[in-house]
């Protein structure tokens, strides 16, 4: 069983898409094991997305990501980095694949409604970062 982390990003869970989101990822067969809901501050979301902080769009990362609150949690599955990646589609909503998350709900390339790690070991760093073992179900 693969863990990877999820956020329903402010701009899904101000229009009231979370439960939508939420039911696709069931749909798809990845299995909620963590859950919660907070608003990061900037300097949480700073640590958070590091890896970006020389992007030019760092800036307005930080911003969306702490313009409310998120949805993060942790889902569970075989291959669930890859099958969580390939639900949520192409990082611009535009060039999304019809059916993806990010085709449905996401407004822009800034604004594209959820996040989900990338690879095992920013899953790894991710979970950590918002999750102790007493959170996860296993
Ligand atoms: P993904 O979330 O598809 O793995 P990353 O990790 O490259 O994409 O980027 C993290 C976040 O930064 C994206 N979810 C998106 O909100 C934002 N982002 C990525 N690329 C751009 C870009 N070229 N312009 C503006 N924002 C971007």
């Amino acid at each position: 069983m693969e863990k990877t982390l999820s956020i329903i990003k402010p701009e899904a869970v101000s229009r009231g898409l979370s439960g939508k989101i939420i039911a696709a990822i069931e749909q798809d067969g990845l299995k909620i094991v963590a859950q919660k809901m907070l608003r990061l501050s900037h300097e949480e979301a700073a640590r958070f997305y590091a890896v970006h902080q020389n992007k030019a769009f760092f800036d307005e990362l930080i911003e969306n990501i702490t313009a409310g609150p998120v949805i993060i949690q942790v889902l569970a599955g075989e291959n669930a980095i890859e099958k969580y990646r390939r639900l949520m589609g192409n990082t611009n909503p535009a060039a999304a694949e019809d059916g993806t998350l990010r085709r449905s709900y996401g407004v822009s390339i800034e604004k594209n409604a959820v996040h989900g790690s990338d690879c095992e070991e920013s899953a790894e760093r991710e979970i950590a970062f918002f999750f102790n073992h007493l959170e996860i179900l296993e």
